[in-house]
């Protein structure tokens, strides 16, 4: 067992770090890295250093060799026991970065040299206090052969550079802001670049730089005016300017998460960079628009204001997902991506929540820290920092984050910080709300009605209460907002007054449960209201309100909040899948249920909608959000009840369907706005509906639309609706679109996701095949995401084979990353970890394959961490 760190034993460093000079003489195989930095002494103790997989060529302290005597080398630190209170100390270590497929240090991508430092990859490029709150100021010089390096980029601004008269150049980059080295960043290689500017509102310009490889050039025009965009945003909505004169972009193909907030630097998954209508779907667009929207805002929430230690990540992260989700739904203007946004949580991060590997959003404990970038600290985390938006209100939260930015510019910090910055701008005891920093589990929230009609009183009572996590049997009640309204018969909202409240304040109120169980009394209600609880998801809970259907059906078409309109939709469309899972059960014969099909056909004809909306509304709950309302998953019968579903509502609608599929036929210029894509969107979801009954006319529309090969989102809806419907065609299909796209890693990766999605039998045997094929490659992270991830995460039908192949076959993937790349081999590895949800048999099968990685030999940490903990 690896060892366990705790947030407990958190320690300052014994010494400060005035400023590091860093040399790299590049070379793949074999780079030299010389480290030269001044110490000042703090506190007492001996000089610790963290280190892996180096080669220590030199170590010199104030000029003076050191003797074999006078420091300690292991696996992963150096240690030299007797240091004066201030010195020089010059390190050199050798690296070999061509043999680096894990991808963190410094490492080769296609050719070219970049790094991956987060959380602790600076460690293996050299010895250094690793850990975020050692941040000190660099100067870095990149040396490398011109010919195959023409670009050698660092952080912050280039202060030299020049040639030699061996071939080789170089270049050095200076930061002025201390930084910790986790955002250490470098890049050598042959890049083109496209270049752009920005000025502040100050009046300052900024060079932007994006670097791609040059046929990749024409697809960066969207990343470019995304960053703008994000320059703009962050400006006007938190008041933060950038800092540098320059901030650069670089994509590269083999990259282990989306991307990284490197100062001045970031790095990108070529997948968040690169778009055109031909390659990139709308789901692309607005990704990498995201995406370039969170390494952006990182700037001040992570790289000015950083972490004290890693068990703060949520500090950065969940904020900067909020700043990344605020951003999202300015440029949209839609509740598209709220709702999105919800999906993913409900279906992944509840998951995780309820599981072997439930952590509070402020973990206590890890052994892998990287095994810690989870949804719950991201997506969750950023539900978190939501809720004291909702409680504090938009003014006062933009002034408890203009106290945080302020007070604590150039400090690594604890989110006990953040919540302090809140809590002096508003005066509000906000003690109760750490809770949710400190619990794991989701929250289930009751609630009870009573309509007293003589007295004209409304009564919700809520309870709530968390299930047991581990090492946390019990939990204290959280500080939960709820944003309330109730609506009358006719669906109008009610102006709300509280029992002991002089006026009405507005038709919609945030009630504050803090307790385990709270009563709210409104009062003039002249007769039983509809309620309409947690608008908007004001809070990361299961709510269980028991609505009836025809109470639904009334919130779909007359609830003012748009995310609880489609919610309505959803629940009723869950209760509907349910019961045809009771009657898969009961060997009974499913039927379509007659009020669910008729509120589809109701909002399918709603011209007063936002066909996105529409859209939202009649995409069915996913398989793995059924999942959590069963005792015992049934992936099968979940599957075939969804599909009952699918194919039934296809059959009553067909019209209707067809005829909003032609209505939206677009011929006009591409356009990736809002509305474009909100009306791509719709077409597409009534094609996906048509198709899956399978008749011959339906299947050569989805064909034609492939051929006329429009935009990339209309040819996958295309491609997908006909490979997992199991049209004749779909061979066809498939080679035709390897044909044009083989040479296209992007593209290439959507060709083996949907094949790997298929819930058909015969996928896993395809999924097999297509691993064995020459465009399959296990060095690529994108690339095994694609084919065993998605097969894995995204197709429980398959995975979930009786005969646990699916299980064997991941674990196969497993046991070769573990060498390879361990932080993808550990994150493949989550599905195993839910077996405790299954039938007795699939819980069997799942063990034992987890049982069979937990005895590799050389097991990495990461593995190590998630296979020990789901076995405990
Ligand atoms: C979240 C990231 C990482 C890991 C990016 C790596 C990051 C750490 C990095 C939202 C949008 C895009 C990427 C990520 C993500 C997992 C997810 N600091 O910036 O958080
Ligand atoms: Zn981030």
């Amino acid at each position: 067992m690896p060892d366990t760190i705790y947030l407990k034993d958190y320690t300052p460093y014994p010494f400060q770090i005035e400023n590091i000079d860093l040399h790299f003489e590049l070379e793949e195989s074999r780079t030299r890295v010389t480290a030269r930095s001044r110490w000042q002494r703090r506190s007492a103790g001996p000089l610790r250093l963290d280190g892996q997989e180096l080669q220590l060529a030199a170590l010199r302290l104030d000029g003076r060799q050191l003797a074999a005597a006078d420091y300690t080398v292991d696996a992963d630190t150096l240690t030299i026991a007797q240091v004066p209170d201030a010195f020089t100390l010059e390190i050199e270590t050798i690296i070999n970065p061509a043999g680096n497929t894990a991808l963190e240090g410094l490492y080769v991508s296609g050719g070219n040299f970049c790094t991956q430092c987060e959380a602790e990859g600076f460690r293996k490029i050299t010895y250094f206090p690793d850990r975020p709150d050692v941040m000190t100021v660099y100067t870095t010089t990149l040396i490398a052969e011109q010919s195959k390096f023409p670009v050698l980029l660092s952080n912050g601004n280039l202060v030299a550079e020049g040639e030699r008269d061996d071939g080789r150049h170089y270049a050095t980059w200076h930061d002025p802001f201390p930084k910790p080295c986790y955002l250490f960043a470098l890049v050598a290689g042959d890049l083109d670049c496209v270049e752009d500017s920005f000025t502040t509102r100050s009046g300052r310009t900024v060079a932007l730089r994006l670097y791609v490889r040059s046929h990749d050039l024409d697809k960066t025009a969207h990343a470019m005016a995304s960053l703008k965009h994000a320059m703009a945003w962050d400006e006007e909505a938190y008041g933060r300017e950038y800092d540098l004169d320059i901030y650069m972009i670089v994509a590269v193909s083999d990259f282990n998460m989306g991307a990284m907030e490197n100062k001045g630097l970031n790095i990108f998954n070529s997948r968040y960079v690169l778009a055109s209508p031909d390659t990139a779907t709308d789901a692309d667009y607005v990704a990498i628009e995201g995406v370039i929207g969170h390494e952006y805002f990182h700037n001040w929430s992570g790289n000015r204001v950083t972490c004290r230690d890693w068990f703060q990540l949520s500090l950065k992260e969940g904020f900067t997902v909020l700043r990344d989700q605020q951003f999202t739904a300015a440029m949209t203007g839609s509740a598209v991506p709220r709702i999105d946004d919800v999906r993913l949580l409900r279906a992944h991060q509840f998951q995780e929540d309820a599981g072997p590997l439930a952590h509070p959003v402020r973990p206590a404990s890890y052994q892998e820290i990287n095994n810690f970038y989870t949804l719950t600290v991201y997506e969750k985390g950023a539900e978190v920092v939501r809720m004291l938006r909702t409680l504090l209100g938009p003014e006062l939260f933009r002034k408890g984050t203009d106290l945080y930015f302020s007070r604590h510019d150039g400090q690594a910090v604890t989110t006990d910080d953040f919540v302090q910055a809140m809590m002096d701008v508003s005066g509000r005891d906000l003690s109760l709300f750490k809770r949710w920093y400190e619990q794991a589990g989701t929250p289930r929230i009751t609630v009870e009605r009573r309509y007293d009609a003589a007295q004209g009183s409304y009564t919700l009572t809520l309870r709530q209460s968390c299930p047991p996590s581990p090492g946390q049997e019990r939990k204290l009640p959280f500080h939960i907002p709820l944003r309330a309204a109730l609506f009358d018969g006719k669906g109008a909202p009610l102006s709300l007054r509280l029992a002991g409240e002089a006026a009405p304040a507005g038709t919609e109120r945030v009630l504050e449960l803090t307790e385990e169980e709270q009563s709210y009394t409104f009062v003039d209600v002249k007769a039983e209201p509809v309620p309409s609880l947690l608008r908007g998801f004001s809070a990361p809970v299961k709510l269980a309100l028991e609505l009836d259907d025809g109470e639904l059906a009334f919130l779909m078409s007359h609830d003012n909040d748009s995310f609880n309109r489609w919610e309505a939709g959803q629940q009723l469309a869950l209760r509907v899948m349910l019961r045809l899972i009771d009657v898969l059960h009961s060997d009974g014969r499913p039927a379509l249920d007659g009020n669910f099909s008729a509120a589809f056909a109701r909002t399918l004809a709603d011209g007063t909608l936002d066909p996105a909306l529409i859209a939202e509304a009649l995409t069915l709950p996913a398989e793995e959000y059924v999942a959590e309302f069963l005792a015992v998953v049934d992936p099968q019968a979940i599957h075939v009840a969804r599909q009952y579903l699918r194919r039934n509502l296809g059959f009553a609608h067909r019209e209707a369907l067809l005829d909003t599929w032609q209505r939206l036929t677009d011929d006009g210029p591409y356009r990736i706005d809002a509305a474009a894509m909100g009306q791509r969107r719709l077409r597409n979801l009534c094609l996906g509906y048509l198709v899956e009954m399978g008749n011959d006319e339906v299947r050569s529309l989805a064909m034609g639309q492939l051929r006329a090969g429009a935009n990339m989102t209309d040819v996958m809806a295309a491609l997908t609706a006909l490979v997992h419907s199991g049209a004749p065609e779909r061979s066809e299909a498939l080679a035709a679109f390897h044909a044009r796209w083989h040479d296209d890693a992007l593209v290439l990766d959507k060709w083996f996701a949907i094949q790997a999605t298929a819930p058909l039998p015969g996928t896993l045997e395809q999924v097999k095949r297509l691993a064995a094929s020459p465009d399959f490659n296990l060095k690529n992270p994108n690339r095994v995401r694609s084919l065993v991830g998605s097969f894995s995460a995204r197709n429980p039908v398959c995975f979930h084979a009786a005969d646990g192949a699916g299980y064997a076959f991941l674990a196969d993937y497993v046991c070769e990353l573990n060498a390879l790349n361990p932080q993808i081999a550990s994150r493949l590895l989550t599905p195993l970890t839910q077996w405790r949800r299954y039938d007795a048999a699939r819980q069997t099968l799942m063990r034992e394959q987890l049982e069979r990685i937990g005895v590799l030999p050389a097991l990495s940490r990461d593995v190590a961490e998630v296979v020990g903990k789901s076995l405990k």
